[in-house]
């Protein structure tokens, strides 16, 4: 991989931050956009913008052509059997929203169980608490590994013939944890129940194969591997999603509508109420014939060995507290001692080197490490040896800042 020529396809990593170049390491939040991506978005308002699946114009039909073009290209991103199990969503919390409110409260009673980890981003947890609430159904948490991992046999004895559903993330985003997904699948479908992975973190970093994994849900974002904002994905199984009703209703998803009642669409239409997000779904697909040209194989293997070499750099500096396994995708959750997270990453920034502090919307999970907060450096495809090198520097500094400040 050729990651000088990579990062120069990112207008936004060429500018200094401070007096120094950034040094971007919060992708896990949003990854940068490279200039195909904004060319892509920028090009369609320019020449093609139209509605879809409406206008008999060129307009009209060259804007449905990319979207649905958008489609099969995210069909083919995750190998799923048929465009009709790819549903454009806002993201992958209005896709865990959309299984927990539509499949959830209909496939779920007063006597069955819920299986979810206590490394959950609040994505992944809180749709299932209201499905809990809503239907008297029982959440039952993984119990977790001490270096963070989930075991197998952990899975064996939670599930059960009362579960339902178990979701789980397939990358932690506080942990980098790279969860056992398809193993897992295996084990809640032996008891029948269904399988729901949070992939946000997943599909941006590695090769996901829905068939190979066989879960029944998988939902992830667009901007967390280099498209807009905005756009997000979920994927469900063809017997599941027919029998699933809408949650939102109006235009674009109805077949007829009469005065009292109406039908829907088939798939995956029914589920795209109201204009869709057409720009984001063209930025998507410029982002996955991007990440296509790198090689996925090849982005997980750099990532892999850019967090093996930021622990061990980080894992130098005195009083560091480092969580999570030493497998893991491409961040490092971290602590300085007696050093607030929020000041660390202050001093980083007045560095140029962007990282995010605080709960990183995972709050059981910090209750778990028994921590309130933590600092996190997070990496893509962009970041280099030399942007560890920068942050080890830059906690160094940071250390002797707060030592000298206030001891
Ligand atoms: N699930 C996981 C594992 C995530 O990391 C995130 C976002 C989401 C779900 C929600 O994605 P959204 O696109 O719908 O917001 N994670 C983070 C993060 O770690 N820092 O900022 C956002």
């Amino acid at each position: 991989m050729d990651v000088k020529a990579i990062k120069e396809q990112f207008p936004i990593l060429q500018q200094e931050v401070n007096g120094h170049p950034l040094v971007y390491l919060d992708s896990s939040a949003t990854s940068q956009k490279p200039i195909q991506v904004i060319e892509a978005v920028s090009d369609y308002y320019k020449y093609n913008n139209s509605n879809v699946h409406r206008g008999v114009h060129t307009l009209g039909s060259r804007a449905t052509d990319q979207y649905e073009g958008a489609r099969e290209k995210v069909r083919e991103f995750i190998n799923a059997t048929s465009t009709k199990e790819i549903i454009f969503t806002r993201g992958t919390t209005a896709a865990l929203n959309l299984v927990a409110s539509s499949y959830a409260k209909e496939n779920v009673g007063p006597e069955d169980e819920i299986v979810i980890t206590p490394m959950e981003h609040h994505s992944n947890l809180i749709p299932w608490q209201q499905v809990a609430k809503a239907t008297g159904a029982r959440l039952v948490y993984l119990p977790l590994q001490e270096d963070g991992t989930i075991s197998l046999e952990d899975v064996k004895n939670t599930v059960n013939e009362k579960t339902k559903i178990v979701a789980v993330a397939h990358v932690s985003n506080v942990l980098g944890t790279i969860n056992p997904i398809k193993e897992i699948t295996e084990i809640a479908h032996q008891h029948n129940a269904i399988m729901v992975v949070d992939g946000a973190q997943g599909a941006p970093h590695m090769k996901v194969d829905v068939q190979a994994i066989n879960c029944d849900f998988y939902a992830f974002s667009g901007h967390k591997m280099c498209a807009p904002t905005g756009i997000g994905v979920l994927y469900g199984k063809q017997e599941l999603l027919e029998n699933m009703e809408p949650i939102e209703f109006g235009g674009e998803m109805i077949d007829f509508v009469n005065l009292y009642d109406s039908t829907w669409k088939e798939l995956p239409w029914k589920f795209e109420g109201g204009t869709p997000i057409i720009a984001g779904a063209i930025g998507l697909a410029a982002a996955i014939d991007f990440l296509h040209e790198i090689g996925q194989d090849e982005i997980l293997a750099y990532e892999t060995e850019l967090a093996a070499y930021a622990l061990e750099q980080m894992q130098t500096i005195d009083g560091i507290q480092i969580y999570g396994p030493k497998k893991r995708a491409g961040l490092v959750t971290f602590n300085l001692d007696d050093v607030h997270p929020h000041d660390t990453a202050t001093v980083l920034d007045a560095e140029g080197i962007a990282v995010r502090a605080g709960h990183h919307c995972a709050q059981p999970l910090m209750k778990w490490l028994d921590v309130t907060a933590t600092a996190r450096a997070s990496f893509y495809l962009y970041n280099t040896k030399e942007d560890i090198d920068l942050l080890v520097a830059g906690l160094l500094k940071t250390k002797e800042y707060f030592g000298n400040g206030f001891e």
